[in-house]
């Protein structure tokens, strides 16, 4: 997580923009400067120098891409690469992505702004950049074969188009997009309204990109054939304990901003606090289409842009309810071993592989506490130690802390919430609670079941003697 120290420390980001800005007019009929980010730590909010005003985004152990204004053009630089991407603390990806990161940077614009977006190709095979939702010319929507050729290795192509639309977009290859998408080519953009909506402000707006991985557990490269059984569900390509809080003072109007670059769709749970879903990929919501909730389901290719009051003090879990989804790489086929003795089962193993562990005749609890042997470059599927203990999570959950005493435009870490006296769930210490006897499950069924036949069945193997069962 980025400490206060930290933040400081990277806080140096924000002067890229101005120097980019900066740069002699001789260079400007060449290339804008490749601006890389090396860090995974969240950055703080990119001011603009030029341009409209706007209130900029955060994106959770991501960054914004500086620009230079050419002519009142939004000049930018896109470098299609291999990176390497720490996805959590002693784990880190050969993924791919833009300018030294998976995602690739965040492209904040203004409606009604025209850009010109430089994209080299340093990827071993061609690719093409699709501006997820936007409007704009047809031959500038970059689909591989049907909008324009392949870029090819170390060629850089040029979009031009006016940000027409305001709101969440994302961009990503479109043209060999299993592989590309599967080793993590994404990125979110951000189109900020022309006018000001003083009832649409907040305080705080966040982007989060949704992408899942199969990197089996030891190894570094994701497998890009994998179709439905992901076993790495990320947050801008970091997976708990590795993702960032969202870190807000109390009373701020909070926006974030979810993309969904998956193969499935992910339920996105907010604790203590409702929101309203303002946007989708079609735009702002209209007001009297919202209604307040606390899950919304972010669908694949969609995005999800949903508002709310931060006023509960606390540290909130935020997080993909599904349950698979909040965990890291795991073997999903291993019986269900709840309520069974097999412990002399596992004295007869452990004498032979004294690292055995029995697992899960309890729950699966134990996994998150275990100190089992895991090959290097790995996450525990369950961890994050919390004030209280282990949080037995990984994947897609993060928090949202809430404090009144977090400065505006302070985005660092404020540490664990302190709880006021007598507001933790506590133990009971009165008299013995009384032992129900369990349910015998004598109630009836609402149909007789299928009677089964007595006959003996005749079954022929090729290659067996003809046995009768
Ligand atoms: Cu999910």
């Amino acid at each position: 997580m980025t400490s206060r120290r930290q933040f400081l420390t990277h806080a140096g980001i924000a002067g890229a923009a101005v120097a980019a800005t900066s740069v002699p007019k001789s260079t400007l009929a060449g290339l804008p400067e490749i601006v890389h980010q090396d860090s995974v730590d969240t950055m703080p909010p990119l001011s603009p120098p030029d341009g409209r005003p706007y209130n900029p985004v955060v994106t959770p152990n991501g960054w914004t891409l500086p620009w230079r204004m050419n002519k009142g053009v939004k000049e930018f630089h896109l470098v299609a690469e291999p990176v390497l991407r720490e996805m959590a603390e002693d784990f880190t990806a050969h993924l791919w992505g833009y300018n030294g990161q998976s995602p690739g940077p965040t492209i904040e614009v203004v409606e009604g702004d025209k850009v010109r977006i430089f994209v080299t190709n340093h990827l071993p095979e061609h690719t093409s950049v699709h501006w997820h939702g936007q409007r704009l010319p047809n031959g500038m929507d970059g689909v591989t074969g049907l909008n324009q050729p392949g870029i090819p290795s170390g060629k850089t192509f040029v979009y031009e188009f006016t940000a027409r639309r305001h709101g969440t977009f994302m961009y990503h290859p479109h043209g060999d997009e299993m592989t590309q998408m599967a080793m993590g080519m994404m990125g979110s953009w951000v189109t900020h309204p022309k006018n000001h909506i003083e009832s649409e402000a907040v305080d705080r707006d966040f982007c989060i990109l949704l992408a899942g991985y199969d990197i089996d557990p030891g190894s570094a490269t994701p497998k890009v054939m994998t179709m439905l059984d992901f076993n790495l569900w990320a947050w801008n390509s970091r997976i708990f304990p590795g993702i960032d809080s969202l870190n807000v003072r109390k009373n701020d109007k909070v926006r974030v901003r979810i993309g969904n670059l998956t193969m499935t769709n992910h339920p996105i749970h907010l604790h203590g606090h409702e929101f309203v879903v303002s946007g989708t990929d079609g735009g702002p919501t209209t007001p009297g289409s919202r209604w307040p909730e606390v899950t919304t389901d972010v669908a694949v290719g969609q995005m999800r842009q949903i508002d709310f009051l931060a006023d509960e003090e606390g540290d909130w879990a935020f997080h993909c309810h599904k349950s698979h989804h909040t965990m890291n790489a795991m073997g999903h086929d291993v019986p269900t071993l709840i309520g069974i003795d097999h412990s002399n089962v596992a004295k007869q193993i452990t004498d032979l592989i004294p690292d055995y562990m029995v697992m899960s005749e309890r729950g699966m609890a134990d996994m998150a506490e275990m100190e089992m042997p895991l090959p290097d470059n790995t996450v525990p599927m369950m961890t994050g130690e919390g004030p209280f203990g282990s949080v037995e999570m990984g994947g897609m959950f993060s928090m949202l802390k809430v404090r009144k005493d977090q400065a505006p435009g302070d985005y660092s870490d404020p540490g664990w919430y302190e709880h006021p006296e007598g507001t933790v769930a506590f133990e009971y210490l009165g008299e013995d609670v009384p032992v129900v006897s369990r349910s015998a499950g004598t109630s009836g069924q609402s149909m007789p079941r299928a009677i089964k036949t007595d006959q003996p069945v005749e079954v022929s193997i090729i290659g067996i003697e003809k046995k009768t069962l």
